[in-house]
Formats: structure tokens, C-alpha cells, sequence
């Protein structure tokens, strides 16, 4: 396992490079180019460049998250074919600078979805928080206004500005687009990609729903083991495997997250580890990384990780705002500083036992 950070480029983030490398275990970072647009192909030089000031820095560049997915891909378009084409471009040049892993979602419109960006918890820190019955209310095509109102004036992590512009025709472009239609569209992607993959030694991984059920209608099928079984025998290649988000799965209490991580065995690339709290159906705030802060078992989660022979990167993922700090919500230093360290602490203390 290796403990990594999330981190959005000098441009963007509050977090500087060198506060990331004074954090205890931490080796690297998993960054993208935070300017380039879905669809787009990323020369060598940019990602060059971006290496560059990473390991000016004393890290390493881990991993991509994520190398966004056009929306013609997703929906399935004629034109899809030439922005696969661009894809793989992508990744023969990333495999080329020797980054071997990218993160990806295959999210229909809006990646993450909240519907509070800053609840109070009761020691004064905000969180993500989510509540179904308030997304219930919101009009889907103003909810990037009515998370942007929420983000404290930060962009919104992971979001592509450019579907702002275009949400209402989004939603119409994706009507005809079922579980089963999204499910297809998505293995056409894969099997595509994957020979370019096996070639330059890059592994893909998905990332979970979050929240692991439908939103406004919209499809969803990276959110539980049946889903993610059926993906991944789809096609059973090591390079098409997964971002095991314990967040997202963990929005649904049915998921067994230790089980799920145990049965992928070999194919988990990535980790995204958070804790969040369950107040009832479609009801959870995020929580601190501490397992006694929410509903999940994090000694259970590392320790699948650790049985499983976890090679790849893990990194703490939404941070609570903690100590004043004002910073792209979830995406703090602090409360994520704190997180890597708690699960690097987790990992020791599982390591020594097992040597023992
Ligand atoms: C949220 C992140 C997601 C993730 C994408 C991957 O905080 O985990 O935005 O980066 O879904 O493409």
C-alpha cells in the first residue's frame, strides 16, 4: 500500500506540495491536468511537466484521478469511436511518462452528488452531507448553482464546468440511456481500450456511484458487488479494474465493504478511504476518518485491504473543514493529514500483528 494524497494542481489547490510531503508515510500524489477537457488528448509534454513539479517536490505522481470520460461514450453517440481514439492517445502517452494507473468514473452528468456542502457537526466542523429527501426537491438541471452556492466559492471537486453550460441538453441527450444501455456503452469503452492498457502497463479503475443509487433518474451500475462483478467479468482483464471507494459504497448500508474488497482480489488498484455516518435510508453525513466518528468499520476496511496484498495507492479521501481552514470542500489539508495518518497507524499496527 501506498499513502497518497489527492491534489488539484498549483493552479487550483490551497494544498501546497510541500505541506503534502511533510505528511508521515505520505510518498505521492494523484493529480490529473486540471485544464484539459474531456475528450481531449493529453500530449507528453504536459504530462511531463506536471511529473516534473511533482517530483521537484519529493513526491511522486501515483496516480491520474481521473481522465475524464466524453459524454458521447457514455451515451453511447457515433462519434464515440473518435474520442476513444483520443482516449487511447492518452493513455499510450501517460504509459509512455510511466504513470500506470487512472481513475475514471462512469457517472451519467454529475460525478459526486451532496446536498449539503458544509453541515455543522456538532464540534463545529462542517462535512459533505447528503439527504434524500432534500435532492428531491432540487430541480436537477440547477443543481450545479445550487452546489456552487454551497462550495464557499471553491470549484467543485471532480465536476467539469464544461457540463454546466450544456446541463438541460445533458439530460436529454441521457433520456434514452438505461442501466443496461449504460452498462453496454461502458464495456464497448473497455474492450476498446484495453490492448493500449496491457500494452503500456495501465490500470484502469473505476470509481463507484456515489451515492450507490439512482439520482434524479439517472442510471447508475458501479455500486454494488453483483454490479461490479458483472463489469469486471465483462472484461477479465488485470488492467480493467477498480477504485475501491468505501465512501460511495458505503452510502448503502448493504454493502459490505471488507467482503467486497476481499472478492476483487487482484483487481482493486486504487483505495478511496472515508468514513461516513448512517441516520436512516438515503440519510448520511460524512464523518471524520476515526471509526468511532461514523458507521464504518475502518480496521475492517484496512485490514481487507492488507489481505487482499493491496499494492496500489490509498489515499484518505473527504476531510472534514476542521481549524478554520477554508478549502475546496472535502479536499482540506488538515482533516485529510489526520486521515492518512490514522490509516497508516491502522496499517502498522495489522502489519506487526501478522509478522508476529
Ligand atoms: C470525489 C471523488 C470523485 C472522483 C471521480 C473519479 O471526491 O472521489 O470526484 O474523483 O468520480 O472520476
Amino acid at each position: 500500500m501506498k499513502m497518497t494524497l489527492r491534489w488539484f494542481g498549483s493552479k487550483y489547490d490551497t494544498v501546497t506540495l510541500e505541506q503534502i510531503r511533510q505528511i508521515p508515510g505520505c510518498v505521492g500524489v494523484i493529480t490529473t491536468l486540471y485544464d484539459a477537457k474531456p475528450g481531449e488528448v493529453w500530449s507528453r509534454e504536459a504530462i511531463r511537466v506536471m511529473k516534473e513539479e511533482v517530483e521537484a517536490a519529493g513526491l511522486e505522481v501515483s496516480g491520474i484521478e481521473s481522465v475524464n470520460i466524453h459524454d458521447d461514450i457514455k451515451i453511447g453517440l457515433p462519434t464515440r469511436d473518435k474520442y476513444i481514439a483520443n482516449y487511447i492517445e492518452t493513455l499510450e502517452n501517460l504509459g509512455k511518462e510511466g504513470i500506470d494507473l487512472v481513475c475514471y468514473n462512469f457517472m451519467p452528468v454529475f460525478d459526486w452528488t451532496r446536498s449539503d456542502l458544509a453541515k455543522e457537526r456538532p464540534d463545529g466542523s462542517t462535512v459533505l452531507s447528503y439527504d434524500q429527501e432534500l435532492i428531491d426537491r432540487i430541480d436537477p438541471t440547477r443543481m450545479f448553482e445550487e452546489m456552487d452556492a454551497n462550495s464557499n466559492g471553491f470549484p467543485l471537486p471532480g465536476w467539469e464546468p464544461e457540463r454546466l453550460a450544456r446541463i438541460k441538453e445533458l439530460f436529454e441527450m441521457y433520456k434514452g440511456v438505461d442501466e443496461e444501455k449504460l452498462f453496454e456503452n461502458l464495456i464497448y469503452f473497455l474492450k476498446a481500450i484495453m490492448p493500449t492498457c496491457e500494452k503500456y502497463g495501465v490500470k484502469m479503475a473505476i470509481h463507484m456511484d456515489d451515492p450507490a443509487w439512482s439520482v434524479f433518474g439517472l442510471p447508475r451500475i458501479i455500486n454494488n458487488k453483483k454490479n461490479i462483478q458483472r463489469m469486471l467479468d465483462a472484461v477479465p482483464v488485470v488492467n480493467n479494474g477498480l477504485t475501491l471507494c468505501t465512501g460511495s459504497l458505503g452510502s448503502d448500508p448493504n454493502n459490505d465493504i471488507p467482503d467486497i474488497i476481499r472478492s476483487f482480489k487482484g483487481r482493486v488498484h486504487f483505495g478511496h478511504v472515508r468514513n461516513l455516518i448512517h441516520y436512516g435510508p438515503g440519510k448520511f453525513d460524512e464523518a471524520a476518518h476515526l471509526s468511532s466518528d461514523g458507521s464504518l468499520d475502518m480496521y475492517e476496511i484496512m485490514k481487507a485491504f492488507y489481505d487482499i496484498g493491496m499494492e496500489g495507492p490509498i489515499r484518505p479521501d473527504h476531510g472534514r473543514m476542521i481549524w478554520g481552514e477554508k478549502a475546496m470542500p472535502g479536499y482540506g489539508l488538515y482533516d485529510r493529514a489526520l486521515g492518512a495518518t490514522y490509516l497508516n497507524g491502522i496499517w502498522e499496527a495489522i502489519d506487526k500483528a501478522d509478522k508476529k
